[in-house]
């Protein structure tokens, strides 16, 4: 569990990027260009990504040290489980992201090349994902 000043400095987080989505959502109504909404998109990813690492490194200096130095060592493996398992699943979702394309050419008889839309089915933000 986060402290409460963790938690009150993560919601504000949160509510900044709720702000920021809502102005986002405004750019469509608005017919806005593109490209802008997508950079305003990536915009939002980054933050939200932001915040999961800032839950991640609490996460680590609090539950998971304490399973680490506790006695318990049923819980120690769940933690660690559950650590491998996100891990997992953020290596999957950017395996997932873009597909490298052979010597720069899209290989013949791929209908739209080899690019494939992030999944997501996750719901594991970028920051938590293994970066090649
Ligand atoms: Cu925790």
């Amino acid at each position: 569990m986060a402290t409460p000043n963790r938690r009150s400095h993560v919601l504000n987080r949160l509510k900044s990027i709720d702000g920021h989505l809502r102005g986002v959502m405004r750019m469509v109504e608005d017919d806005a260009y593109c490209i802008d909404v997508i950079q305003q998109l990536q915009a939002v990813q980054g933050a939200v990504g932001r915040v999961a690492s800032v839950l991640l490194e609490d996460h680590l200096q609090t539950c998971v040290t304490h399973a680490i130095q506790g006695n318990d060592s049923d819980e120690r493996t769940r933690v660690i489980g559950e650590l491998l398992r996100l891990f997992d699943a953020g290596a999957r979702t950017t395996s997932d992201e873009v597909a490298p394309v052979a010597n720069g050419s899209i290989p013949d008889g791929e209908v739209g090349g080899p690019f494939q839309h992030v999944s997501e089915a996750s719901g594991i933000p970028a920051a938590v994902r293994i970066t090649r």
